[in-house]
């Protein structure tokens, strides 16, 4: 849930990287590191490079009211063992990322990572419109599925979805661009009808 501290003129949004075990995840947190600039991502990984808690990137984005949107870049490890770690990421999302290993040897892994997503979505009553943008990603390598069916697999919901090959920094951008904006479109809206709730419920009681 985003933080919105109006004293420091602060918005905090949480945005999770999901996905199947060595989909890119990783890369594409360093890769908005080199984009972005800023403090390093904080790694908590394995000697091989695996990702063992989650990895950790701050951005920071100045609006031209004044306001700084902070953002908590996480990545959920991906590897079946460590679903509890992935569960506790969730907690407080605001934007998600679902990134898909295009290789066709990686598609069962890919559904069963989106089924766990959407299943933990559910048990935990995270609302159906936070963000998820879809990114397919490794589109360099020959052994790939076609985007029409990536999409018709995964993005059954319609989210946005980008192409990528985050190791050479292509896709990257544009996907966590996609994710920032609709989470803080979100917040942004919510917070308004909020108010507008607020206000109406004054006037009803006034008019009593
Ligand atoms: N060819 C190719 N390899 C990639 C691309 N993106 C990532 N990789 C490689 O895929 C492997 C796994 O990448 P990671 O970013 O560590 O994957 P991850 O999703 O964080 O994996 P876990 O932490 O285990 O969940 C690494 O060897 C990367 O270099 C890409 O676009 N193309
Ligand atoms: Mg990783």
């Amino acid at each position: 849930m985003a933080l919105i501290n109006h004293a420091r003129k602060e918005i905090s949004l949480k945005i999770v990287y999901w996905g199947t075990g060595l989909g890119g995840k990783t890369v594409n947190v360093m890769q908005l590191s080199k984009l972005f600039g800023g403090k390093e991502p904080i790694q908590l990984s394995t000697e091989e490079g695996r990702t063992l808690f989650f990895d950790f990137k701050p951005l920071e984005i100045k609006l031209s009211n004044g306001y700084k949107l902070r953002y908590s870049v996480y990545t959920a490890p991906g590897q079946v063992i460590y679903r509890e770690t992935r569960k506790l990421l969730l907690k407080g999302v605001d934007g998600i990322v679902f990134v898909a290993d295009s290789q066709i040897s990686r598609h069962e892994s890919n559904i069963i990572s989106l089924k766990e997503l959407l299943n933990e979505m559910k048990e935990q009553k995270l609302s159906l419109d936070i963000p998820i943008v879809f990114q397919y990603n490794k589109r360099d390598l020959s052994n790939i599925l076609s985007v029409k069916i990536l999409r018709k697999d995964l993005n059954f919901l319609k989210r946005p979805d980008f192409r990528a090959i985050a190791i050479k920094g292509i896709g990257v951008r544009e996907t966590f661009n996609e994710v920032a904006k609709l989470s803080f479109l979100r917040v942004i809206t919510n917070l308004t009808s909020f108010r507008a709730r607020k206000y109406c419920c004054v006037q009803k009681r006034d008019m009593r």
